[in-house]
């Protein structure tokens, strides 16, 4: 049995059609259905729903011998000490977005940066955050945020965030401006280290074929 783990929503769509183009049918809806483990019309092939940020442990620790998780969540997990055990073969391509800070449109940023003042900065992305800033030099003070960042300076929390911008219409809708790039971020296919070893024909099959599907 090969195991696969993906995250609801934007993940498991932009998943769908490389699975289709791989030769795997999802038969249950994860958006309609409370299945976490779903059928595939592949007897030997399942998916189970994680949260995002759930989807490296997973893998890591054998429960999926393959999973697809955004380049900011392993990221992040790596900040942190993570990641053992994972093997990282292919970019896919998708959940393409940027790693951004963001700060009200009235918040002088690049004058704060010049004074060297401390500011305080909201983010679900704290690790990569702490990196960032001190590669700056610059003092920060990180408050962990689970989601919706961008409340957090509306409404005094901080003065700045860290957050995922894709089309940028949700800063500005609430009327922030993104003042630093911290880098591309895009979903990966990732691979338990082990699974390659006793499971190699049927997992690097599936490597391959995703790679073709990419291409
Ligand atoms: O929602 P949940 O708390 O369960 O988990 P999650 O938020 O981590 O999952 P999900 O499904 O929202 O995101 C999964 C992955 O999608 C992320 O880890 C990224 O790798 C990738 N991705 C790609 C994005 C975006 N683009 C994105 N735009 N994840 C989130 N966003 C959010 C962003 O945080 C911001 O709130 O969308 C908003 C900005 O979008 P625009 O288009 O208005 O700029
Ligand atoms: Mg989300």
């Amino acid at each position: 049995m090969i195991t696969l783990a993906l995250s609801k929503g934007r993940i498991f769509e932009e998943t769908l059609p490389l699975l289709e183009a791989v030769g795997i049918r999802v038969t249950d809806d994860p958006e309609r259905s409370r299945k976490l483990i779903l059928a595939t019309d592949r007897h030997d092939t399942r998916v189970i729903i994680v949260r995002a940020s759930d989807v490296p442990t997973y893998v890591q620790y054998g429960a999926a011998d393959i999973g697809v998780a955004g380049s900011d969540v392993l990221q992040e997990a790596e900040a942190k000490g993570g990641n053992d055990g994972l093997y990282r073969p292919l970019d896919l391509g998708i959940g393409r977005c940027r790693m951004m800070v963001a700060v009200p449109d009235a918040f002088d940023y690049e004058s704060a940066v010049r004074r060297g003042a401390r500011i305080r900065v909201a983010t679900k992305y704290v690790s990569i955050a702490r990196e960032h800033f001190a590669a700056k030099g610059m003092h920060v003070d990180l408050i962990k945020l689970y989601g919706s960042m961008e409340l957090a300076p509306l409404i005094g929390l901080a003065d700045a965030i860290v957050d995922l911008v894709s089309t940028g219409a949700t800063l500005k809708a609430n009327r922030l401006r993104a003042v630093e790039e911290i880098g591309a971020v895009s979903s990966r296919l990732i691979v338990n280290q082990a699974a390659l070893k006793t499971k190699r024909p049927a997992v690097q099959a599936l490597i391959d074929a995703f790679a073709a599907a990419v291409r």
